[in-house]
């Protein structure tokens, strides 16, 4: 992914209810057991943003971190939006599942 992208998040639970807050982009998901939640945003702001699970889920709870990277779009700093790198996809994500 690339800053300017627009990325959507998917938060699907197979045991208990988990959360995913990302820092810096204040998204705030919660999925019950057996639902998704999802949130869309642009990734407008380059850097490495923690994410967590935000709902006290089990002993692993605390291990439960990611990060988005959101690497620098130059072309996107100077005015100019560039789509060739990127499109969308959330390769920048991990982990990708919290259940
Ligand atoms: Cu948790």
């Amino acid at each position: 992914m690339a800053q300017g992208d627009h990325v959507t998040l998917v938060l699907e639970a197979e045991d208990v209810t988990h959360g995913l807050y990302l820092d810096g982009y204040d998204v705030d998901l919660v999925a019950v057991p057996r639902r998704t939640d999802r949130a869309t945003f642009v990734a407008d702001r380059p850097g490495k943003f923690r994410l967590r699970c935000s709902k006290v889920c089990g002993t692993l709870h605390p291990f439960m971190l990611g990060e988005l990277i959101v690497p620098p779009q130059f072309a996107l700093l100077a005015g100019h939006r560039h789509n060739g790198i990127g499109g969308g996809r959330n390769r920048g994500v991990s982990p990708g599942r919290l259940a």
